[in-house]
């Protein structure tokens, strides 16, 4: 038992005294110590020379040497991760996130109408036919409210998605709160044949002005400004009549093309104009569809796809690559604004 005694003493001054370089010394000293013929296995079976009745202080004495050893052995451990770091290695390298082409085309229409004074609504996508048709005073007939064209989710009643973003206009105009100027960015569908020059989901912004005595010199103005901002001081705007069910009169607003300055090139297919809206004064029906006032209350909308901007402005070739969520592709835009 004497001879017991000293030895534990012994070893534990030699185990408290150790201390490890590197993981190997942390390896060696478990197996020195309590690997399955370490000195604690062997330790242990001194116990068959106690005498009888001084085993139990010796199990205790045993244990407690064993747990004192493990203890060590953990903290080995833990200090020689923390050693085994090497510090001055580079580290890993976070991959830098990148804007959607699309949302940065976004950001940039809006903060341009927003310095006007445009708040930004959302609306659904999902919707009913009388906001994405009805109050809009499309004909019954129209070819837009067919099967062909626009992808309906239920019949009877009828709920399909969007094809424009003026349901979210119609229902900021039924809140009833005047005036009202907002823009509506969001994906519209439309059930066409996917190309490269067109998509069955695209994205849109319209914008809505309504007020007393809003005038088509006013949307002139709104519009002119945004092309100033937009594509710069220079690039003329010219006007043509269109037609539109939910506005009259309609127009629809070209820009003099800004890869040739109206020269003529293969993108403008040499008219030197590229068509970028369509707008026009709201047409007296959807201002009394949405309960507001035509004799008192008049107002212009526009509207505009954002697939084609960016793709000019990219330098991009297929509309397809906007939803492919291809990496490479996206990467690309990793700084841009
Ligand atoms: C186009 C033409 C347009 C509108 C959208 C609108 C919305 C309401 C009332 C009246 Cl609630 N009009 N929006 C007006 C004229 C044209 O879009 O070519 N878009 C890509």
């Amino acid at each position: 038992m004497e001879q017991l005694l000293q030895q534990i003493a012994d070893y534990k001054k030699e185990i408290e005294s150790f201390s490890a370089a590197d993981s190997a010394a942390v390896e060696e000293f478990r197996i020195k110590w309590l690997g399955t013929k370490g000195l604690v296995k062997t330790i242990m079976g001194e116990m068959k020379n106690v005498p009888n009745e001084q085993k139990k202080d010796a199990g205790q004495l045993l244990n407690e040497f064993k747990q004192f050893t493990e203890a060590k052995f953990e903290e080995l451990s833990q200090q020689s991760v923390a050693s085994d770091i090497d510090l001055s290695l580079p580290g890993d390298e976070l991959p830098v996130g990148a804007r959607h082409p699309i949302t940065l085309m976004k950001n940039r229409i809006i903060s341009i109408f927003q310095r006007l004074g445009f708040a930004v609504a959302e609306g659904p996508e999902i919707e009913d036919d009388f906001h994405n048709f009805t109050a809009l005073n499309l004909p019954e007939h129209h070819p837009a409210r067919d099967m062909q064209d626009t992808f309906y989710v239920q019949q009877n009643p009828d709920w399909l998605l969007r094809t424009h973003t003026s349901n979210t206009q119609i229902r900021e105009m039924e809140k009833g709160k005047l005036p009202i100027r907002v823009i509506c960015p969001g994906r519209v569908y439309r059930n066409e044949t996917v190309s490269a020059r067109s998509h069955c989901f695209f994205h849109q912004i319209e914008g809505l002005y309504i007020d007393e005595n809003v005038s088509f010199a006013d949307l002139k103005q709104t519009l002119y400004f945004f092309v100033k901002e937009m594509y710069g001081k220079d690039v003329k705007v010219r006007f043509r009549p269109s037609y539109f069910p939910f506005t009259e009169p309609s127009a629809e607003m070209d820009i003099s093309c800004t890869l040739c300055n109206g020269e003529g090139c293969s993108v403008c297919k040499k008219t030197g104009w590229l068509e970028i809206l369509g707008c026009g004064m709201i047409h007296p029906n959807v201002l009394s569809n949405c309960g507001i006032d035509p004799n008192k209350y008049t107002g212009y909308a526009w509207g505009m796809g954002i697939e084609r901007p960016a793709l000019l402005k990219y330098g991009i070739n297929d509309i397809r690559l906007f939803s492919e969520n291809d990496v490479r592709f996206l990467k690309q835009f990793t700084s841009a604004v």
